[in-house]
């Protein structure tokens, strides 16, 4: 177990066991009459035990997403071409760590502590997105991260915002206005090379071709195959269904790489315009149950940097949180 000077505990153990004793039915009616009502369910608030549980993971897996997708762009940042795109990077990978920072703050409320929830990131206890545990080979993988990673994200994080539990819809609310710069610079960076030489086309096309089952996998498994949406929409904490924000995003992605030339590899993908719905190839979803749970090309190394920088970062913390010790440092 990795030994980053965090204690392994889990403060909220006794919370939630103590709520399971008493998740009353008169106390969990109310609670789901002030939801139906679209009210907001605050910190302070009485909640199910199981609401909070799901809250928790929820929020803590994207905290961690945002963390860890900070890092294939961010090897991007010395070798970005051109000096306007490395500091248009540098702003975007600066923002997603702060946006890590909103949803641990914004998990905190629920109970349990950011060091415990740093810990089960890095002993692999807890998820983060699938997409991240690829490697971003070329400078078109970044444009494809840019332009539709934060599109999905956008249309996810759109919808959730809506949601029940304060906290998390206001931390939502910030992310997305910053997630829409993030577009901005990725769907730049993609028509560049979408109408640049032939040499750029091609290496964004074969960027694409790598990533569509990725995407395809980030809204999560098919509704019959979700474990938590039915609970997790009836609670408003997820205002769509996997299957519903797969299908709001390829509505108003796709015709945007086609009317560029640009093709997704799936000879199946159409709109069904009576229905409404796209119509696609599933994706492998063993793979994405292999990825999720820390068999993808990058999951080893990823979890390897996060480890790095938490064991780099100790002495600063240390300093930060014992201001007692800095009188031991020469005076200046
Ligand atoms: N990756 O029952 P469901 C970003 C797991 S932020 C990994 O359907 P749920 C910004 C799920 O945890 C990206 N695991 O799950 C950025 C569960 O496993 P468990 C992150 C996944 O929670 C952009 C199991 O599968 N966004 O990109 C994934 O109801 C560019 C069963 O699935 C969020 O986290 C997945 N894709 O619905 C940063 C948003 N999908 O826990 C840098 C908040 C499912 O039982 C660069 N999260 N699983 O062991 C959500 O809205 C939901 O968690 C879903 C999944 C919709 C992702």
């Amino acid at each position: 177990m990795y030994g980053g000077g965090y204690i392994f505990d889990e403060p909220n153990k006794k919370q939630l066991r103590e709520e399971e004793q008493h998740d009353e039915p008169e106390k969990l009616a109310a609670f789901e009459e002030r939801i139906a009502k679209g009210e907001k369910i605050e910190p302070g608030d009485w909640m199910p035990a199981e609401y909070r549980r799901q809250l928790i993971r929820l929020i803590e897996q994207h905290a961690h997403s945002e963390i860890i997708g900070a890092l294939p762009e961010g090897t991007w940042i010395t070798r970005a071409p051109g000096f306007k795109r490395k500091l248009a990077l540098i702003a975007k990978v600066q923002d997603e760590i702060g946006h890590g920072q909103l949803l641990y703050n914004a998990a905190e409320t629920l109970g349990k502590s950011r060091e415990a929830m740093i810990n089960d990131l890095l002993s692999g206890k807890s998820k983060y997105s699938n997409v991240f545990n690829y490697p971003a080979e070329t400078w078109a993988d970044v444009a494809v991260i840019g332009f539709l990673i934060d599109a999905a994200a956008i249309v996810n994080q759109v919808a959730n915002a809506k949601g029940s539990y304060g906290p998390y819809c206001r931390a939502l609310e910030r992310i997305c206005y910053e997630e829409s710069f993030h577009l901005k610079q990725g769907h730049d960076a993609f028509i560049e090379l979408a109408t640049g030489t032939p040499a750029q086309r091609d290496m964004l096309q074969d960027a694409l071709n790598r990533w569509w089952q990725p995407i395809m996998h980030f809204f999560g498994p098919p509704d019959k195959v979700s474990s938590h949406s039915e609970k997790l929409m009836q609670w408003k904490v997820k205002m769509a269904s996997n299957d519903d924000m797969r299908n709001q995003f390829l509505d108003a992605y796709v015709p945007k790489v086609w009317e560029l030339g640009l093709t997704l590899p799936d000879p199946a993908l159409r709109k069904n315009e009576a229905t409404g719905r796209w119509e696609y190839t599933d994706p492998d979803w063993d793979e994405f149950f292999r990825v999720i749970n820390g068999g993808g090309p990058c999951n080893a190394e990823r979890l390897q940097v996060r480890k790095w920088a938490e064991e780099h970062g100790r002495w600063v913390r240390k300093a930060l949180m014992r201001p007692a010790e800095r009188k031991t440092f020469p005076a200046a």
